[in-house]
This record gives C-alpha cells, structure tokens and sequence, in this order.
C-alpha cells in the first residue's frame, strides 16, 4: 500500500464489515458495506486512489492498513472504554439527542467529553499521516467535529471538508453544551462545512457570531485568516443500484409474495433504525386509534414496521425497544383478531433486496421522524416506485420534507392530524398517487448522491484560501 493519497476520507466506520468466520486480525476477509454513503464515495476513491480512514469495529483490536474492493483503508483503534465514553456516551448519549431537539435529555459528562477529544485527535492523526501534499480530506458527521481543527494544526496545508449528516440545533439548543466553544472551533477548522439544509448552515453561522464573535458574510465565516463556508448539500440515495433491485425477478416474486403472505390488507410500511428521534411510537398509537375509532377494521389495513437493531447498550434505546414491543403488543391485544394482527414488527436487520421487495408491497410508506437531519428511508421508497403507485406520509421534520413536497406531511406530535393524513394517505385514488409519485421522483432521480458527493467535493475543491476578502464582513 502506498504511504500517501490526494484523496482522504475519515469516519466513525471504515465501509466495510468482516465477512462472519473468516477469523480475526489481519487475517479476517472484509465486504463493503451496504449505504448510500459508500457507494457514493467509492467511485471517488477508486478514481483518485483515495484512502479511508476509520474504525472496524472491534474494540481493542488493533488493525495494519490493508486494501479490499480497491479502497484502501486505514484502521483506527478503539478500545472497549473508547467505545463507551466516546461513541455511546458522547457521540450517541450527549450530541445525538442535543443536535435532535433534545426530544430524550443530553447526557454532559466531563469523562465522556475528554473521550470524545481523545479518539478524535487519533483520527486526526491517522489522517494526517496518509494525507499528500496539499491532499483534500473529506471528515464525516458527528462523531468527528473536532477533527478538522486539529488536522489543520498538525497539517495546514491540506484542503478539508466537513459534512454534518444529522441536523444542526439553533442558537437556543446548542447554547447548552458546555464545550460549545471547542466545537465550534472545531468545525471551523474546515474549507467547506457542509449541512443537510440552509437552515442548518445559517444556525451554525449564527452561532460563530454569538459565540465566537466571528466576523461573517452570508454563509462565509471569517476565521483565523481564513474564510470557512458553509452550505447545504441535501444528500440523497444511490437510485441506480435502486433501479438495479427492483428489476431483479427475484426482487418482484418476494414483493408479491409478501402481498399474498398479507392478506387483501392495505400495506403501511415503516424502516427505521430503533431511534427515539423516528417517530416509531407516535406512528403506531395513530395507527392503533384509527381501529379503536372504528375507521380500519383488522383485516382492511395493517402495519409493518421494521426496525433495525440500533446503539443497543444506550439506556434511552433499551427503553424505546421495550416500550415499542408493549405498544406493539397492547395494539395487537386489543384490536388485533385470530389471522388478522393490526401490526407486524420485526426487531432485524434486512438486506437491500428485502427492503427493496417491501417498498414494492407497501401501499403507504409511513416516515414520520421527529427530527431527521435528511431520512433515506423516504428517499428510496420514492426511487422503488417507477410504478407511480403507493403514497409517502413524510414528518415536517425530516430534512427530506424541504425536497419531497409532494408527500402527504405531517407533523408527528399531532396525533390527530397523523390519523387523519393516515386516512387520507390510505384513501388516495391511484391517478392521485401517480401525480405525486411523479413529481418526487424527478426530484430524486436528478439529485441522487452521486451528484450529492460531485456538489460537495467541487464546492471543496474551489474553496480557496481568500484572504484579500477578509475586511468584506
Ligand atoms: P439514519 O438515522 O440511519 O441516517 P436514514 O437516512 O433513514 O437514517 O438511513 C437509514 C438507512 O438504513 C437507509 O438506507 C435504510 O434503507 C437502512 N435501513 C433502515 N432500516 C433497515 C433494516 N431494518 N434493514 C436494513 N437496512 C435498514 C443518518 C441521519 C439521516 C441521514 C443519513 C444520511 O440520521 O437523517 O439521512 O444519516 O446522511
């Protein structure tokens, strides 16, 4: 493997996953990952050789660099308390919900914080010793904040980049953190900070103003003698591999089956990671009141909802799944009749054809997070649907609600207006799906995340030093 390359990428994750018996250590085999994000940024990686710097997944083991699936990739250790305090304490317990409206409370923990310092100064390390000459370096999300600051320190001649895949809280939130100033700075750091949506970009501006006295202009920070910009680039799913799915014969005979397994019900459909911010509980208790209210009987309508296995050492997750399974059952108790359950709710993980085939059997896609930086979810039910049927019942509060007017929205606190978009959803003359599904999918199809990642890695690549403008602000 080469020491050095023009092109970095830093994440939580490497994109890859040990192949399941192929041993430990160096020796394992490794297959990439499925996602969007992956797929988006291989290409990019094959073509400039890029390399990938990140985690593998295993606490307390160490990794050599090694190549596969012609990305090569850069391992980052993490021991088991690493894992703790810095990923679930304050990556997943502390910034999570913080940057999600605190829909459950921010955990502060000064142990947590100093965790969250030190694997992110490990990661910006590791970078910085793969990183050419003059090397443009792409940090992703959350976890990593603090990477960009310190990689410049240690390696200002680089060009980096910055994209926050989860929202940006306004002023009044972010206020609360006790180590808002380093974050910031942070993030500064970077060239290009890149956001879900504007609004997101203008909170993070706002906020160097307040709280860093920043000067600024626009979308431009003016920072250490350097101009930081931030923008929107609202990412989106890989439609070509989407297309490639739901072509397969295979694909369409699940669809179908899982259609006769159900009965002549109508098909909602929920996938989500088990998260507090998706909207899981509030989806079902709407769903449940419409058969108390006698507007669906069993039989007529039911729900699947799909939830992945999610950060399941976190107490407020462990809480969620446990109330979700009471919810799920107390629906099914009370309205649910021998052959005919209100709700099926599987606790798994599923491939892309699976999922592939359930968009095609869904009848109403149901997407009601209550906050979502972006939520893919909706997204590729939009791609699946080259039939124009089916309906997409889409939170206000999912990033994707800005691209996706189409969708039957709603907000998701409101239990009513939720059953009655629900119903309105359900009831929706095939001529009415058509018109919307169309309009969603151009949408789609001409921003997928190939154009996602050509947006944000332009933008980056045109971001120059500029500091003749800096007395503009
Ligand atoms: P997530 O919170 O994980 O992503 P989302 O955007 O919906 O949310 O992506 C989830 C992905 O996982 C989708 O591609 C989906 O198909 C897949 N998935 C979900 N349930 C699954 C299951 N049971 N089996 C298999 N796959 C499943 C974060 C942010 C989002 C943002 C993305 C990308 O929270 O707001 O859209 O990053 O930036």
């Amino acid at each position: 493997m080469s020491q050095v390359s023009e092109f970095v990428v830093v994440a939580n994750r490497l994109p890859v996953d040990r192949v399941p018996g192929t041993g430990t250590g160096d020796g394992a085999a490794w297959r990439r990952s499925p996602g969007g994000l992956v797929s988006a940024i291989a290409p990019v990686m094959r073509r400039r050789e890029g390399t990938w710097v990140g985690w593998h997944g295993a606490p307390d083991e160490v990794l050599e660099p090694f190549e596969t699936d012609g990305m090569k990739l850069v391992p980052v250790p993490q021991s088991a308390q690493d894992v703790e305090l810095y990923y679930e304490g304050f990556s997943n317990a502390t910034l999570w919900p913080l940057y999600h409206d605190v829909v459950a409370p921010p955990v502060y923990s000064r142990e947590m914080w100093d965790a969250y310092v030190r694997v992110n100064e490990r990661f910006a390390k590791a970078a910085s010793e793969v990183a050419a000459e003059g090397a443009i370096v792409w940090v992703q999300d959350y976890q990593l904040q603090l990477v960009p600051a310190m990689l410049r320190g240690l390696r200002p001649d680089l060009r980096i980049g910055f994209f926050l895949h989860i929202p940006f809280p306004p002023l009044e939130l972010f206020w609360q953190m006790p180590w808002r100033r380093q974050i910031l700075e942070g993030l500064l750091g970077a060239d290009l900070v890149g956001f879900q949506l504007p609004g997101a970009a203008s909170n993070f501006v706002r906020l160097c103003r307040r709280l860093l006295d920043a000067r600024y202009n626009k979308q431009d920070v003016y920072w250490d003698d350097r101009v930081v910009r931030a923008r929107a680039f609202p990412i989106s799913v890989d439609v070509d591999e989407l297309n490639e799915l739901i072509a397969r014969p295979s694909v369409r005979e699940r669809a179908e089956e899982i259609r006769t397994d159900l009965g002549d019900s109508t098909v909602l459909l929920g996938v989500d990671r088990l998260d507090y911010t998706k909207g899981i509980t509030q989806r079902l208790e709407a769903f449940g009141e419409l058969f108390g209210d006698g507007h669906l009987k069993p039989g007529q309508a039911v729900f699947v909802q799909i939830a992945t296995p999610s950060r399941e050492r976190v107490e407020q997750y462990q809480l969620l799944r446990d109330q979700i399974e009471q919810q799920v059952g107390r629906i099914n108790g009370e309205y649910g009749e021998i052959g005919f359950p209100v709700v099926h709710y599987m606790h798994t993980s599923y491939n892309r054809d699976e999922l592939a085939a359930l968009y095609l059997a869904a009848d109403v896609m149901v997407v009601t997070p209550l906050r979502d930086g972006m939520n893919l979810v909706a997204k590729e039910y939009v791609a699946c649907r080259s039939d124009l049927r089916g309906t997409l019942v889409l939170s206000e509060f999912a990033g994707a609600a800005a691209e996706l007017r189409r969708a039957y929205q709603v907000n998701p606190y409101d239990i009513d207006g939720l059953k009655e978009t629900l119903l309105r959803a359900l009831s929706a003359e095939p001529a009415e799906q058509a018109r919307r599904m169309r309009a969603m999918r151009k949408r789609v199809i001409e921003h997928d995340v190939d154009r996602w990642a050509r947006d944000f890695l332009s933008a980056l690549e045109e971001s120059r030093h500029r500091p003749e403008t800096l007395g503009a602000a």
